[in-house]
């Protein structure tokens, strides 16, 4: 770790630090203030899945939340993210009003798509983010046409495509690093590297590590210790520069854990993992606590300061699950809205080439039916 680590600072009153790793008191109480946020958001959403009011797959990033704050908070507003979907965090971390995201996970829609897309398909380009992928490794192939469209527009923006350790084992990867090097595109590949994918450790589904993938095409590797956001931060901070000013794609595996299940459905530990080797992991290496204990140590953080900190942060979650209850649920006619381009009279594709197309040619925008009724009228025997 380098400059202005430990109780000493790098200035101010003798005995007393004002910096950490080049971050000012108010600059590190932002960043825990994220991570907290993060946290007690997931809690939230496992409490309300439990409770029944998310339906469907939810997967959480608790444990993880150094890399959401520590990789996407760099970045600059208009960046692009694209990401598997473990997001929650990562959408909250790029722009996302978390009360937008809890309604997604509600499936309402106040939710960021429209309560269509739930957990896994959180989307919202205003902000620069891209989802929010079920398929695993669908969103790196998306990552090299988003980055490619930026150098198209001839623009200055970098984007960050986040994927699990299992991802790297689909041909998609290998093809999009491959394009992505020879087109000297500006993105960032970012394992999440939690050492599995569902039940399966990453040793077990590979003869190399992680960090080996990105050789054979060329793009420089780097690997992240993803727990500590301070040293994240600084890292992705001086690597998205270099993308910017054409350095071309590079590769990180950052190196964390997942402290749940796979996802709500699975259990915390199993036959694939310990009780023990979670529990480790809880005990030292939680991003959260390891900033929450360095800030004390330094003096930059008071018990009293971290209780208004979390007590914010709580708040901040329970007004996000109080939005996503008071929103409604998509009314059923717009069950096709957003779901085909077109379709004909009859609420169906046009299968049968421009058969049944109304006078005027467009079945109705944002794909409703011409009665206006959305599935009204049509989607007959
Ligand atoms: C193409 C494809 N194959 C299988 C699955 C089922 N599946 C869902 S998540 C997952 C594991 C992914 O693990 P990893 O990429 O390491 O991400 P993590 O869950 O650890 O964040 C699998 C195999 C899927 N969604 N898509
Ligand atoms: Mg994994």
């Amino acid at each position: 770790m380098a400059n202005g680590d430990g109780p000493a600072g790098d200035g101010g009153e003798p005995g007393a630090a004002t910096r950490l790793h080049g971050f000012s008191r108010d600059e590190l109480h932002g960043l825990l203030a994220d991570m907290l946020l993060y946290r007690r958001f997931e809690e939230k959403a496992e409490e309300a899945y439990a409770i029944g009011k998310i339906g469907g797959f939810c997967h959480l990033h608790i444990g993880q939340e150094g890399l959401a704050a520590g990789a996407i908070k760099p970045l600059r507003a208009d960046d692009l993210v694209v990401t598997a979907y473990r997001e929650h965090t990562q959408a909250i971390a790029k722009g996302i009003d978390p009360r937008a995201v809890m309604a997604e996970l509600y499936g309402r829609t106040g939710g960021c798509s429209g309560g269509r897309g739930g957990s896994m398909h959180l989307f919202d380009t205003a902000v620069g983010f891209y989802g929010g992928h079920g398929i695993v490794g669908a969103q790196i192939p998306l990552g090299a046409g988003l980055a490619w469209a930026i150098r198209y527009r001839g623009g200055d923006q970098i984007c960050v495509c986040f994927m699990g350790d299992a991802a790297v084992n689909q041909g998609a990867f290998l093809e999009s690093l491959n394009m992505s090097a020879v087109w000297k595109l500006p993105v960032v590949y970012v394992v999440e590297n939690n050492g599995y994918g569902m039940g399966t450790a990453f040793s077990r589904v590979s003869a190399t590590d992680v960090e080996a993938r990105s050789g054979a095409y060329g793009i420089p590797a780097h690997t992240v210790d993803g727990q500590d956001a301070l040293e994240t931060y600084r890292f992705f901070e001086r690597l998205a520069e270099r993308v910017r000013r054409g350095a071309g794609p590079q590769f990180v595996n950052a190196v964390t854990y997942r402290f749940r299940g796979h996802s709500m459905s699975d259990p915390v530990s199993g036959t694939y993992r310990s009780k023990e080797e979670v529990e480790s992991h809880v005990r030292g290496r939680d991003p959260i606590a390891l900033l929450r204990d360095r800030l004390m140590e330094a003096a930059l953080l008071t018990r009293k300061e971290l209780e208004g900190i979390d007590a914010d942060a709580r708040a901040a979650c329970d007004d996000a699950a109080a939005f996503a209850d008071a929103s409604p649920l998509p009314a059923p006619s717009t069950l096709y809205d957003h779901v085909y381009a077109e379709i004909n009279p009859n609420g169906r594709l046009f299968l049968d080439g421009r058969e049944g197309a109304p006078a005027g040619g467009r079945a109705g925008g944002g794909g409703r039916t011409p009665a206006g009724g959305g599935a009204k009228g049509g989607r007959r025997g």
